[in-house]
């Protein structure tokens, strides 16, 4: 619970440069787990289908992308990437 909690200030906290970068990373459709060309509620499904795994490298691709922030788990702070990704992407 500390460590969503920590996590969502982190989050609360971005400064506007790192938010312009997600942006320039969306523009690749960063969230785009399943390759359908945009991020969506099945790029979820995908993300929560590894959530808590803490085996995530390079041997599986970091858990197929689910691990947004490459640190070898699926946690809060990627889902907090995701929503970022999702946001700006929403139409
Ligand atoms: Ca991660």
């Amino acid at each position: 619970m500390g460590e969503k909690l920590q996590s969502c200030h982190q989050f609360m906290a971005m400064d506007i440069p790192s938010v312009a970068l997600m942006i320039q990373v969306k523009g690749s459709n960063a969230g785009d787990l399943n390759g359908s060309g945009k991020t969506d509620f099945f790029d979820f499904v995908k993300l929560a289908s590894f959530w808590s795994n803490s085996d995530c490298g390079l041997d599986n691709f970091w858990c197929n992308g689910a691990d947004f922030t490459r640190n070898g788990e699926v946690n809060s702070d990627d889902l907090a990437k995701f929503i970022i990704y999702r946001l700006i992407g929403a139409e």
